[in-house]
C-alpha cells in the first residue's frame, strides 16, 4: 500500500495546513439560512458537510474531483482490450485527488488483489441465513463478520493517538474494498446458482473479477461492471449512503461499522433499492400489459396508474439534480454501443420519452428527469442478471468506493463527531410566540 499511502500523506497534510489557516480566517463566515420548512422537510438544501471526493450541481451533475463522468469515461487508465474506466483509478481519484497514471491503477488493483481473501466465517454468517434472504441483509450481515478484522477497532482499544486514526482507517477501507467483490459473487451464487462458486482469477481487475466470480464472462460484462462501479461510487455527502457512513464513522465506529450502516441506507427503496424497483416495475408492465414492447401509450397509461395508487416512478425524481442524470445518460451511451436491439433496453429509453411530461403535469415534482437507477437494471438483464433482488448489492460494492475514501479523508482531517441540533414542534411554537430565544444544547 505504501505508494497510495504516502501519497495521501502528503495530500492530507496539505489540506489540514489549509483548512485551518481558511477556518482562522474565514471561521465565523455565514455560508447559509435555515428556514424552518428545511428543519422539517429532510434538511434539503442546508450546507452543513465538508465531503472532498465529489460534488453535485443541480444541472450538471456529478463531478469527482472536478472530473465529469465524460471526461472520466476519457481520462481513467482503462483494461488491456476495454473501453470504459476501471473503477480503482476513481479510487485513487478520489483519495489523492490526482489522475491516476495506469502504472498507479495497476498498483491499487494489485493492492487489493492481494487483500481479498475473506477468511470463512464471513461465508458461515451468510449460511446461517434463510435462503429467502434480502440479498442486502446477506451483504451487510457479511460486512458486520468481517468486522472481526477491523485495524482500526484494534489500534484503538490499544490507545492509538488521535493524530494516527487516519492509518488504521485506509488499511481497513482498502481491505474492505478487496474483499466486498468475493462477499457479493458469493452471495449471488447461494442464492441463484445452486450454491455453486467460482473462485477469483488472480489476473483480473477488480470489477473484472466481481464479473467472473459472478458468472459473467462475457466481455460486455466486465465493461459493464467497470463502468456500473465506477459511476456508482459516489454522490458527494448528503446522500442517505455516504451521510450515514459518515455519521457513523464519526462516533469512531471502525470503517465496516460505518459501512454497514451506510449500507443499510441504501437499501431502503427511496435511495439504491429503486434500481430493484424499477426493473420489478417493468416486468409488472410487462406481465399487465401482455407485451414486452409496450407502446409509449401504454407506458404513459401504465405510469398513470401507478401515481394514481399513490406509488412513485421509480427511478424518476432526485432530491438535487434538476435534469437527467448524467449516470443515466453513460448507461444509455452504453446501451446505444453493446445492445441497441435489445427490447428492455427500448423500453427503459421510452420510459424515458413518456415519464417526465407526465410528473410535471403533477406540479409537484421538482425533478422529473430519471436518476441513476432507471438505467441499471435493463443492462444487467440483458446479460442474463434477471434476478433484481441483487442489483442493489452491486451499487453497493461500487458505493464502497466513495464512502471508504471520505471515511479516510475524515480521519485524516480530524472532523469531530456529528451532532445538529434537533427541536420539537412544542419549542418551535414557543420560539414562535417569542417565549424562547435560542435553543441550548
Ligand atoms: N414518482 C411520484 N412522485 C414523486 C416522484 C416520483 N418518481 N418523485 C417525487 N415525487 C413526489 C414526492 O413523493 C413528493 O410528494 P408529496 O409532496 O406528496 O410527499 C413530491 O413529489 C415532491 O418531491 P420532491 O421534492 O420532488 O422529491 P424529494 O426530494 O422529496 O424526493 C426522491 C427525492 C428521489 C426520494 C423521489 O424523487 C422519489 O421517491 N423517486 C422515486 C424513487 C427513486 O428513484 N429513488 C432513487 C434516487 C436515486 C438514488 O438515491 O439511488
Amino acid at each position: 500500500m505504501g505508494i497510495i499511502k504516502d501519497r495521501f500523506v502528503a495530500k492530507a497534510s496539505a489540506a489540514n495546513a489549509e483548512i485551518k489557516e481558511l477556518l482562522k480566517e474565514h471561521g465565523n463566515k455565514k455560508i447559509g439560512e435555515v428556514t424552518l420548512a428545511q428543519v422539517y422537510q429532510g434538511m434539503r438544501g442546508i450546507t452543513g458537510l465538508v465531503t472532498e471526493t465529489s460534488l453535485l450541481d443541480s444541472h450538471e451533475g456529478i463531478r469527482f474531483r472536478g472530473y465529469s463522468i465524460p471526461e472520466l469515461q476519457e481520462k481513467l487508465p482503462k483494461s488491456a482490450h476495454g473501453t470504459e474506466p476501471l473503477p480503482e483509478g476513481l479510487f485513487y481519484l478520489m483519495l489523492v485527488g490526482e489522475l491516476p497514471t495506469k502504472e498507479d491503477v495497476d498498483h491499487v488493483s494489485a493492492v487489493l488483489q492481494r487483500r481479498s481473501h475473506v477468511p470463512n466465517h464471513v461465508f458461515a454468517a451468510i449460511d446461517a441465513l434463510p435462503l429467502h434472504t434480502h440479498p442486502m441483509t446477506m451483504f451487510v450481515t457479511g460486512v458486520m463478520a468481517l468486522q472481526t478484522e477491523s485495524y482500526f477497532s484494534k489500534a484503538y482499544s490499544e490507545g492509538i493517538a488521535k493524530k494516527d486514526y487516519w492509518e488504521p482507517t485506509f488499511d481497513d477501507a482498502l481491505i474492505l474494498i478487496a474483499r466486498l467483490p468475493r462477499i457479493a459473487a458469493y452471495i449471488y451464487r447461494r442464492k441463484y446458482k445452486n450454491n455453486e462458486h467460482i473462485q477469483p482469477n488472480g489476473m483480473l481487475d477488480w470489477a473484472g473479477n466481481l464479473a467472473h466470480m459472478l458468472g459473467y464472462d462475457d466481455h460486455g460484462f466486465r465493461e459493464l461492471m467497470r463502468l456500473y462501479m465506477t459511476i456508482h461510487a459516489d454522490h458527494e455527502g448528503g446522500n442517505v449512503s455516504a451521510h450515514t457512513t459518515h455519521l457513523v464513522g464519526s462516533a469512531l465506529s471502525d470503517p465496516y461499522l460505518a459501512y454497514a450502516a451506510g449500507m443499510n441506507g441504501l437499501a431502503g427503496p427511496l435511495h439504491g433499492l429503486a434500481n430493484q424497483e424499477v426493473i420489478k416495475w417493468i416486468f409488472e408492465m410487462q406481465k399487465e400489459l401482455g407485451t414486452d414492447e409496450p407502446s409509449k401509450d401504454q407506458i404513459a397509461e401504465y405510469v398513470r396508474k401507478t401515481l394514481s395508487a399513490g406509488k412513485v416512478v421509480p427511478g424518476y425524481g432526485h432530491a438535487v439534480l434538476r435534469k437527467t442524470d448524467p449516470r443515466f445518460t453513460a448507461q444509455m451511451e452504453f446501451g446505444k454501443t453493446h445492445m441497441p436491439d435489445d427490447k428492455l433496453v427500448n423500453t427503459v429509453w421510452n420510459i424515458y420519452e413518456t415519464v417526465p411530461p407526465i410528473l410535471q403535469s403533477l406540479g409537484k415534482i421538482k425533478n422529473p428527469w430519471p436518476n441513476v437507477d432507471a438505467h441499471s437494471g435493463a443492462l444487467l438483464v440483458h446479460y442474463g442478471m434477471v434476478e433484481y433482488e441483487f442489483y442493489t448489492v452491486l451499487f453497493a460494492v461500487s458505493r464502497s468506493l466513495g464512502v471508504l475514501a471520505s471515511l479516510i479523508w475524515d480521519r485524516a482531517l480530524g472532523f469531530p463527531l456529528e451532532r445538529p441540533k434537533s427541536v420539537t414542534t412544542e419549542s418551535v411554537k414557543q420560539w414562535l410566540e417569542g417565549k424562547a430565544e435560542i435553543w441550548g444544547d
